[in-house]
C-alpha cells in the first residue's frame, strides 16, 4: 500500500497528515478553518486518496501560516507515499464544472515544482477564509509535491464554486497521475529514468 505520514512542528502550528493513495476517498480533516476543511474533503473524496489531517495553528494570528503548513505538509506526504512512483500514469489532467463555473488543472508529477494558479476572485473572503491564501495553498502543495501543477479558472462568477471547482479538478486530476499504468507498471514513466 503506498501510505505516508508527516508530522511537521513549528513555532506557528503542529501538522500531523496521513495519506493513503489507494484509499477510497476517506477523509478525517480538521484545520480549525471551516471553509478549508471543506476543500481539503473535496480534495480526498475525489482523488479516492484516504487523508487524516490534524492541524493546531496560531488562527489568533491569521490563517496563513495553517493554511500553507497544511499544504506543505500533504504536499510532503504524498511525494513519500509515491516513493520511487514507478508505474504511475504521472502526467493527468481534468476539467471541472460546477454550475456556471469551469476550471482546469493539468498535472505532471515530474519531481520538478511549478504552480501556476490563473484564478481571480471577486471577493476577499470565503466564510472566514481569505481568497489570497489558495495560491498560497496550490504552490505550497506544488513545491513540496515536486509536480508541474497548472490550475486554470475559465469563467465563473461565484467565488464558492470557483475555488471549490480548483480543488475538484485537482482532486480528478491527482487520482489519475498517481494511478498505476498496468501496462508500465513495473517502469519509471520517463526517458530519463528517474521521476
Ligand atoms: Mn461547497
Amino acid at each position: 500500500m503506498r501510505q505516508a505520514s508527516i508530522e511537521r512542528n513549528t513555532k506557528e502550528t503542529k501538522i500531523k497528515v496521513k495519506v493513503n493513495l489507494d484509499g477510497k476517498g476517506i477523509y478525517n480533516v480538521s484545520t480549525g478553518i471551516g471553509f478549508f476543511d471543506h476543500m481539503l474533503e473535496q480534495l480526498s473524496c475525489h482523488s479516492l486518496i484516504d487523508i487524516d489531517l490534524q492541524a493546531q495553528g496560531d488562527l489568533h494570528i491569521d490563517f496563513h501560516h495553517t493554511v500553507e503548513d497544511c499544504a506543505i505538509s500533504l504536499g510532503e506526504a504524498v511525494k513519500k507515499a509515491l516513493g520511487d512512483k514507478i508505474g504511475i500514469t504521472r502526467f493527468a489532467h481534468s476539467y471541472v464544472p460546477m454550475d456556471e463555473t469551469l476550471t482546469r488543472c493539468v498535472i505532471d508529477l515530474s519531481g520538478r515544482a511549478y504552480p501556476i494558479f490563473n484564478c481571480e476572485f471577486k471577493r476577499d473572503k470565503i466564510g472566514e477564509m481569505d481568497c489570497e491564501l489558495f495560491r498560497e495553498f496550490f504552490f505550497a502543495f506544488a513545491q513540496n509535491l515536486g509536480c508541474n501543477l497548472h490550475i486554470e479558472n475559465f469563467y465563473g462568477t461565484n467565488n464558492h464554486h470557483i475555488i471549490e471547482s480548483c480543488f475538484k479538478s485537482l482532486a480528478r486530476a491527482l487520482r489519475v497521475a498517481i494511478s498505476i499504468d498496468d501496462r508500465k507498471k513495473n517502469a519509471i514513466n520517463s526517458t530519463k529514468g528517474l521521476l
